[in-house]
């Protein structure tokens, strides 16, 4: 890979191993859940996300994804118990998705893709920074939500009525007092397995929380977040589409569950 990486059929999850040879580790993500075969930990406390709206800072068009960015220099908006010990603090959100509603999530259930998938990602403290935190075992954990085709999302809608100014790479506007919060399903039962970013450096460092419930969206959100484009303001319009890594091996792994 000459280039840097993308999701396209030169740069894309194919070719990730030739930059970065973890793409075959023994973590990676996202992975297939099945969920027959998911143990239930009774021993797997409730996740506790105690969120701060004041903290949400920006919103940004990477390249990659769109992300909102939160002001991580206090505990202020937190994820803590779960299956992760400590206190690991908000980054960011970004999502993933398809150009058609029938793929773009990254794990899968039971082979079934989501039409997009939200990730929550937050570090833990007892690292000094989040760049410190992402390549430690122990030093990512990413809150995973599916997006399935229902009524229009309202708290969705918020974010997405920014695209019309982070529409290009590299864009960026202010987004203050989003609660993420209302982009939680209602029930927090969750999977849990050890595994990695999905993206290049594709680092082994996330403790994935993968929640049962998904929320939703409508088509024409959907259609939305495909308005987006992976190409800078100059360059030949590309479409921001299909931008998630397909399942990765187990490899022994175990997926844990914290409901029957
Ligand atoms: C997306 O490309 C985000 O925009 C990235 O955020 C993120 O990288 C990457 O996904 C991997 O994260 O939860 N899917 S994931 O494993 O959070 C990081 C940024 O580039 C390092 C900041
Ligand atoms: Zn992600």
């Amino acid at each position: 890979m000459s280039h840097s990486w993308g999701y396209g059929a030169n740069n894309g999850p194919d070719k990730w191993a030739d930059g970065f040879p973890v793409a075959n580790g023994p973590r990676q993500s996202p992975i297939d859940i099945v969920p027959g075969a998911a143990s239930y930990d009774a021993g797997l406390k409730p996740l506790r996300l105690k969120y701060d709206p004041s903290t949400s800072l920006d919103i940004l068009n990477n390249g990659h994804s769109f992300q909102v960015t939160f002001a991580d220099d206090s505990d202020s908006s937190t994820l803590t118990e779960g299956p992760i010990t400590g206190i690991y603090r908000l980054k960011q959100f970004h999502f993933h998705w398809g150009a058609s509603d029938d793929k773009g999530s990254e794990h899968t259930v039971a082979g079934k893709m989501y039409p997009a998938e939200l990730h929550l990602v937050h570090w833990n403290t007892k690292y000094a920074s989040f760049g410190e935190a992402a390549s430690k075992p122990d030093g990512l954990a990413v809150v995973g939500v599916f997006l399935q085709i229902g009524n229009k999302n309202e708290s969705l809608q918020k974010v997405l009525d920014k695209f019309g100014t982070i529409k290009a790479k590299g864009k960026q506007t202010t987004f203050a007092g989003f609660d993420p919060t209302a982009l939680l399903p209602g029930s927090l039962n969750y999977w849990t397995y050890e595994g990695s970013l999905t993206t290049p450096p594709l680092l082994e460092s996330v403790t994935w929380i993968v929640c049962k419930e998904p929320i939703s969206v409508s088509s024409e959100q959907m259609a939305k977040f495909r308005s987006l484009l992976f190409s800078a303001e100059g360059e030949p319009e590309c479409c921001m589409v299909n931008n998630y890594r397909p399942p990765q091996p187990l490899k022994g792994r175990s997926v844990r569950a914290s409901f029957q």
